[in-house]
């Protein structure tokens, strides 16, 4: 069991504790559980190994005694926690769905429960509808207004994983599936090749001998929950955490056409598909074929040279004009993981990060960078213990001081500084000029109306130590849609101003999205991808930045931080005198 999936168990029963409130300690207990899910989850070691090594003992991680190192035991050992399941029984499921909800936490769930008997999203929407939540304690018509909008944001996220947790789960499959002696290659297509931001379902393609020994082993993976479909060369399951995974079994000699056309999108090949038949051919899953005559099948790139292509990379692959593009030559030269030369927005134990800047700094180096920049919180963000004047003074000062200690690589001391309500930041000018590099960003009254918004951003912008602005629209993958704002007037006056919109690469932003990204590059505009890291392993996010880079068409030369530190500093906006 992974220390995420110990992290979700625990901040499940600390949820159940705050709902049901029928034990005289919750609070005290239901924080314990919140403390330790967090130290599991940034826990550097599996805590699996921990338990196995009779050396050693889990009350060793911060933030878990005698009686929760027991029940991470239980859960290792069986999977389950029965204290947990006890919890569980206590109040309908359904309950807990209404957790996924945008500005609905445990409180609310029980408040609705208590005295309206809702137990369900279409209750809930059904009260908020009818008028009936308003008047209840802490309520109000916005509230009421906000919980419609998060219901539509969750309908459309049902039966969707982030990217990041697709990836998780096919590189965990792919190396299972590898164990098996016949399997050669294993190569995840559809929406996860694309690096689209969600993931319906996995598409897992596997080439090796013994189709059937290979499908048997794959349908005994332990996540597997349920078997969908099970025929020669085809097994559909659906997992644990709910995802479906299809896997195909391929030949080598149609190797290539299957990747095509399992890869996608579904828009993408009937474009391709089209292009065939007006050439009198044929193309599908094993091949393109001019009558019963092979033309292309075991390369992917030989299917697209045969149709007069450049062959496309899959991010691009959604027939928004890639297949024109490639048709000319004029495909864009995509960024790449490897261009990436540094890291501009990371958070240290300063603030609500989990390390100090030399361990930042050294895993940064480790991925071959050469500069970062830290960005604690500003002091509006109290929830992520943002530092006042005088502790960003110090932390200046502490940046500073771990340039003696870490070499070789840049460490600027930056901020990621508040916009407050009506677009004034949370620091004076005098504090913002002691900063190598200023990043400002939203983390309040994000349901503001539309005018007051772009005003905001707006004014943001115009302060001339404002250098980037992070995560612009404020979006959350399968959670939060973005602000409410004119968003083409936001990206013209940072263009003019000289301002860099941030491509925040945490999974569970990527904000921009892909579309924005798009609009910023038909705009001539250079973004920077950054991770917002909270611990080293986070600047392992990247990779999410660089492939929606990328699905926005995005080349290196419009990345800054794919350029050296002395270009960097000098292609963002001047300083003021
Ligand atoms: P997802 O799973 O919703 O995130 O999106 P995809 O793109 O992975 O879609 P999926 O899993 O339904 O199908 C995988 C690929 O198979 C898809 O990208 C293209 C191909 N495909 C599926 N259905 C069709 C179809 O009706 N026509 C064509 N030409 N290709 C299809
Ligand atoms: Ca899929
Ligand atoms: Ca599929
Ligand atoms: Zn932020």
């Amino acid at each position: 069991m992974e220390n995420q999936e110990i992290g979700a168990v625990f901040e499940e029963i600390s949820n159940l504790m705050k709902i049901i409130q029928d034990d005289p300690k919750w609070q005290f207990k239901s924080a314990a559980y919140d403390r330790a899910k967090r130290s599991i989850e940034s826990y550097p070691e599996r805590l699996e190994d921990i338990a196995r090594d009779p050396m050693r003992k889990l009350t060793e991680i911060p933030g878990v005694g005698e009686d929760l190192a027991k029940k991470i035991l239980e859960l290792i050992e069986t999977g389950k926690s029965g204290y947990h399941q006890e919890q569980l029984k206590k109040i309908p499921g359904s309950l807990l769905d209404l957790l996924q909800l945008q500005t609905v936490g445990p409180q609310k769930v029980r408040l609705f429960y208590k005295e309206l008997d809702i137990k369900t999203v279409d209750e809930l929407e059904a009260a908020a509808k009818a008028g009936r939540l308003r008047d209840l304690a802490g309520m109000s018509v916005k509230s009421e207004e906000n919980i419609l909008k998060a219901i539509e944001v969750f309908r459309r996220a049902s039966g969707r994983f982030r990217l990041d947790t697709a990836f998780a789960t096919a590189a965990e499959l792919g190396a299972y599936l590898r164990e098996f002696k016949g399997v050669e290659d294993v190569t995840p297509a559809g929406s996860l090749r694309r690096g689209r931001e969600t993931v319906g379902d996995l598409d897992l393609l596997v080439t090796g001998r013994d189709h059937q020994g290979i499908a048997h082993h794959f349908a005994s993976f332990p996540g597997v929950a349920q078997i969908l479909a099970k025929g020669e060369d085809k097994v559909s399951v659906k997992l644990k955490n709910d995802m479906q995974v299809d896997i195909r079994l391929l030949e080598r000699h149609s190797y290539g056409a299957a990747l095509q056309y399992f890869t996608g999108s579904k828009e993408h090949n009937v474009a391709l598909r089209d292009r065939a038949k007006r050439r009198g051919w044929k193309l599908s899953e094993y091949g393109l074929f001019e009558g019963n005559k092979v033309i292309a099948s075991r390369d992917e790139k030989d299917i697209y040279e045969k149709l007069g292509l450049e062959w496309i990379p899959p991010e691009l692959r959604e027939n928004l004009g890639e297949i024109e593009a490639a048709e000319k030559g004029e495909l864009p030269k995509l960024v790449e993981l490897g261009d990436i030369r540094g890291d501009l927005q990371m958070h240290t134990s300063a603030s609500d990060g989990k390390t100090s800047v030399e361990e930042m700094a050294e895993a940064a180096k480790r991925l071959g960078y050469r500069y970062i920049l830290i960005t604690d919180h500003s002091k509006a963000v109290t929830v992520a213990n943002g530092l006042d004047e005088k502790r960003a003074v110090e932390n200046i000062r502490r940046i500073k001081a771990a340039r003696n200690k870490v070499k070789g690589i840049e460490i600027w001391a930056g901020a990621e500084v508040d916009i407050l309500g009506q677009g004034r930041l949370d620091y004076s000018d005098s504090l913002l000029k002691q900063f190598d590099i200023v990043l400002v960003s939203v983390h309040s009254r994000m349901t503001q109306p539309g005018e007051e918004m772009t005003e905001r951003l707006l004014k943001a912008l115009e302060n001339p130590y404002v250098r980037i602005m992070g995560h612009p629209t404020g979006r959350q993958v399968l959670k939060r849609d973005p602000f409410n704002f004119d968003l083409e007037r936001v990206f013209d006056a940072a263009k003019r101003l000289g301002v860099i919109l941030e491509l925040n690469g945490n999974p569970e932003r990527l904000d921009l999205c892909d579309r924005h990204v798009k609009l910023a590059r038909d705009k001539g505009m250079k973004l920077i991808i950054s991770t917002d890291a909270h611990h080293p392993d986070h600047l392992k996010f990247m990779r999410y930045g660089v492939m929606t880079a990328r699905r926005g068409w995005m080349e290196k030369s419009s990345i800054l931080n794919t350029y050296p530190p002395e270009k960097l500093l000098v292609s963002l906006r001047p300083l003021p005198k």
